[in-house]
């Protein structure tokens, strides 16, 4: 993509509404643009990182066979009077009413609606487990949003919910969907902290909330040191059950004095919530009527999970974790575009052709680029490339290019070299594996 096609609104400064980094370099990276409070419109670049983090969860969620759907963001009110939770939800929820004046509300979660779609298709205990996941957006008329979209009214969410014969099956699930959600963090190259948690209003038994590691975190954490290590491996193994038995909570439910893990082995932190999973049992299936064939005649109430990450909460708890003074630091895995190539003399041909080369081949081999070709001096282009947070940047001048060569640096280490014209396309193809 070339810069000076491409709709990127950079800030100098950051404005003074933004209370938190990530809501600053949001802002001044061009990402969002605030609607109304609470309320985003997610920018090109934006876009392509929300993007980039939904394809990883969705990739995860369907690796342990949750399948995808797209459920509706404005429901009937009815089925919500069912279940009971329309009067019980509160002001968090959207209502609305249409020409013949029915109730309507926009979507907090969808637990009655798959409870819904389950009943009407559901008929024996054959069909189970069923695991379905959409990744939509929400609403909750937040009393106070903040901090970007961090808590933000409108969000993108990722729901799953499982449908299961038993107990013991609900827990299997609830086992693959952790696992899922440990590769999925692990791959945004966050640390994640599954920490017990209560199950507030959606009910139930067993709950874990996943905690991102960082200062402006609105919840508490204390956990076992050795949880760090397990979370963020490399690679895709995960013994669920080993990291469910290491103690982690949240303020919410950790007592001092009845803590299991020695002083020199905890560790207190804030955190950011960015994931949350439930085992509810019977709740909605008994209060919905979600009834079916069992063996031998028998009629079964089935048990059910809803497993919930906030893909777009995630954009700004990755920046919490990963920025430094000059701007974002993207991981690799979300990074909107790999390569920021910098021309740092338009007006000099050579310098301007040897770009242009370099932007086909990097395209040619399949790794995306943001070609800076503006007119502009090299020290805001590089304020630019530092503040947007790519983590390769090429820059072409006619100076190293007289002596044959263009600089490589690693936004996350600082490191530069130089390079040949002909090495770096090599380079950047062995490191992407094209
Ligand atoms: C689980 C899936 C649920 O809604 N029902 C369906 C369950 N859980 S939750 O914890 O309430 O939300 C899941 C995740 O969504 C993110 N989130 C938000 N993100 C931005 N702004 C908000 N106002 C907001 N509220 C929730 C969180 O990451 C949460 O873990």
């Amino acid at each position: 993509m070339r810069r000076t096609r491409y709709f990127l609104p950079t800030l100098k400064e950051a404005p003074r509404e933004a209370q938190i980094i990530s809501h600053q370099l949001m802002l001044r990276a061009g990402l969002i643009d605030q609607h109304c409070a609470g309320i985003y419109s997610w920018l090109p670049l934006g876009t392509t990182v929300l993007q980039n983090i939904a394809d990883i969860v969705r990739q995860e969620q369907n690796k342990v066979g949750a399948q995808e759907m797209i459920m509706p963001t404005i429901q009937s009110a009815d089925l919500w009077k069912e279940s009971g939770r329309y009067e019980a939800y509160g002001e968090e929820m959207l209502r609305l009413q249409d020409r013949h004046g029915r109730d309507l509300l926009y979507t907090p979660t969808a637990d009655e609606v798959v409870t819904d779609i389950a009943r009407n298709h559901l008929k024996s205990y054959r069909n189970l487990p069923t695991l379905v996941y959409q990744i939509q957006w929400k609403f909750r008329d937040e009393i106070r949003p903040r901090f970007g979209v961090m808590r933000g009214r409108e969000f993108y969410m990722k729901d799953a919910y499982s449908i299961d014969m038993n107990e013991e099956e609900a827990r299997a699930s609830y086992k693959k969907m952790m696992t899922a959600y440990v590769r999925t963090f692990r791959r945004l190259g966050l640390t994640a902290v599954p920490a017990r948690a209560d199950t507030g209003p959606i009910g139930g038994d067993l709950s874990h909330e996943f905690l991102i590691v960082a200062q402006t975190g609105e919840s508490e954490l204390f956990y076992e040191e050795r949880l760090e290590d397990l979370m963020s491996q490399e690679d895709d193994h995960v013994d669920v059950d080993d990291i469910m038995s290491i103690y982690a909570a949240t303020d919410e439910i950790h007592e001092a004095d009845k803590c299991p893990i020695p002083a020199d082995k905890l560790k207190v932190a804030r955190g950011i919530e960015v994931g949350h999973i439930f085992y509810f049992g019977t709740k909605y299936s008994e209060s919905l009527g979600l009834k079916l064939a069992g063996p031998d005649n028998t009629t079964i109430v089935p048990h059910m999970g809803s497993y919930g990450i906030g893909v777009s909460r995630l954009v700004a708890a990755i920046i919490e974790a990963s920025h430094d003074d000059k701007g974002i630091v993207w991981p690799e895995s979300v990074t909107p575009f790999k390569i920021g190539l910098v021309n740092i003399r338009v007006s000099d041909e050579d310098c301007t052709a040897a770009c242009d080369t370099l932007y086909e081949e990097f395209k040619a081999a399949g790794i995306t680029v943001l070609y800076d070709d503006r007119d502009e001096r090299p020290g805001v282009k590089f304020a630019d490339m530092e503040l947007i947070g790519l983590p390769w940047q090429v820059s072409i001048g006619p100076r190293g290019l007289k002596d044959g060569f263009v600089e490589l640096k690693n936004r996350k280490t600082g490191e530069i070299q130089e390079l040949s014209l002909e090495d770096i396309t090599t380079k950047m193809q062995e490191h992407f594996g094209r």
